[in-house]
């Protein structure tokens, strides 16, 4: 028996665990999204999300075009080796498309070493921490009233946690407020729509949003609030400031963070926790954040950040610095990122909490998956791998639709951050 062989029986041998095929699936049901799915010889299969909101195309360009052609005949055992070959070889590094693409391939070959060794995935990545991962829903309202009112039913839905987002007297779209009943699906348009936007109106409304939610709803009830990057780092400031009587669980991309060190300046003013990251795609897009302990919580998650792989070594290089998890989960990623995100979610030492937006009936039809809601938290399955699948018949009956996401101005013309 060669080394090879011997370091690896329990996963079959090198030809069983060959890379023989590997599509790109791109499907809308009720929205659009594009799936990895990855073949070995011994006919064990894994899928992962690559979708990009609005930037779904370019992604499936990426895997059929630079990636898939590099991965037939590879070891699907050879996850790491893998990453480091999308990543580290690759001269052109970094960014949304790339690190979707390379996230895609990573929880793939996650699912099928799952399933290879007939192992949960939270199992392969040291087990459970805890049972249940806290979550936070959506509640969406025209005005106060209408926000209060959703907050309400959150609660009686069990959720333990509440995004609360809210119209703006003066601002005609303010983001967070759909026009669905159930659901907040900002990319609406083929060509995107041009919404405008008022710094003052806005920051004189939030505050008393959250006062009203606080009386209505009482102090245990865990609020949260997206900003969307919208405010100057002094203006957030500001708003971190006025909402610290409110104690929000977080206040989440205050300021666009391109430049890190803006963050220098809120925490200097407000002990309102912050959140940010569901745009990064490295820890290099947060690494002063965390290593200067200007955040609380990271929200990068698995589909945009480079798979299991890199966002493990975020968070555990968050945890050095006492920042915990908060990961992105709107409904532009698909059930199975959040599969492989619950998976994780249980066992990261330095969990914070998980955003759940729920999927439409059809989405959740395409992606038979084992996860479950009960009493404010989701809970990950017990089957191998990440326990999402995608039922490829379905998908072909729900053709890509392009949507872009929306743009915003201020209130004189000048383009603004969405
Ligand atoms: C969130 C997000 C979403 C994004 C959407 C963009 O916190 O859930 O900000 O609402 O706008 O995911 O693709
Ligand atoms: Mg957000």
């Amino acid at each position: 028996m060669t080394t090879e062989a011997a370091i690896h029986t329990s996963v079959g041998t090198h030809r069983d665990r060959e890379i023989v095929a590997a599509e790109v699936i791109v499907t809308c049901p009720a929205r659009n999204f594009v799936t990895l799915k990855i073949v070995t010889r011994s006919g064990v299969t894994g899928i992962g999300d690559a979708t990009l909101n609005g930037r779904e195309l370019a992604v499936a360009s990426y895997l059929k075009d630079h990636v898939v052609p590099n991965l037939i005949g590879r070891d699907a055992g050879r996850i790491e080796d893998t990453w480091q070959f999308f990543y580290r070889g690759a001269y052109w590094r970094r960014g949304p498309v790339t690190m979707t693409a390379i996230a895609a391939v990573d929880v793939a070959l996650w699912d099928i070493l799952g399933k290879m060794t007939k192992q949960p995935l939270y199992q392969l990545l040291g087990g459970r921490s805890r049972e249940g991962a806290l979550v936070y829903g959506h509640a969406n309202g025209k005005d106060i009233d209408e926000c209060s009112a959703e907050v309400g039913k959150y609660v009686a839905l069990g959720y333990k946690a509440i995004r609360a987002q809210s119209g703006v007297p003066g601002i005609k779209k303010a983001y967070g407020i759909s026009n669905l009943k159930n659901a907040y699906e900002p990319a609406e348009s083929e060509l995107p729509l041009e919404t405008v936007w008022s710094t003052s109106k806005y920051l004189e409304f939030v505050p008393k949003l959250f006062e009203r939610l606080r009386n209505d709803h009482g102090d245990e009830i865990e609020l949260l609030h997206d900003v969307h990057h919208r405010l100057t780092p002094i203006e957030a400031a500001r708003l971190g400031k006025s909402l610290e009587p409110f104690h929000l669980f977080w206040m989440e991309d205050s300021t666009p963070a391109e430049n890190q060190r803006s963050f220098e300046l809120i925490r200097k003013h407000t002990v309102t926790p912050l959140a940010v990251g569901e745009v990064f795609n490295s820890i290099w897009d947060c690494k002063h954040l965390i290593e200067n302990q200007l955040i609380d919580y990271i929200r990068t998650t698995i589909v945009h950040g480079g798979g299991i792989t890199h966002v493990r070594r975020l968070a555990d290089f968050a945890a050095l610095h006492g920042v915990r998890t908060g990961f992105h989960g709107a409904t532009d990623l698909s059930p199975a990122c959040m599969g492989a995100a619950l998976h994780f979610d249980a066992w990261v030492p330095n969990f914070g909490i998980q955003e759940y937006m729920r999927h439409a009936p059809e989405t959740d039809e395409v992606f038979p998956h084992d996860y479950s809601f009960k009493d404010g938290r989701l809970f990950c399955g017990e089957s191998p791998g990440h326990g999402v699948t995608i039922d490829e018949k379905l998908a072909a009956k729900y053709p890509y639709s392009p949507k872009q996401l929306p743009v915003a101005r201020l209130e004189d013309g000048t383009m603004w951050d969405w």
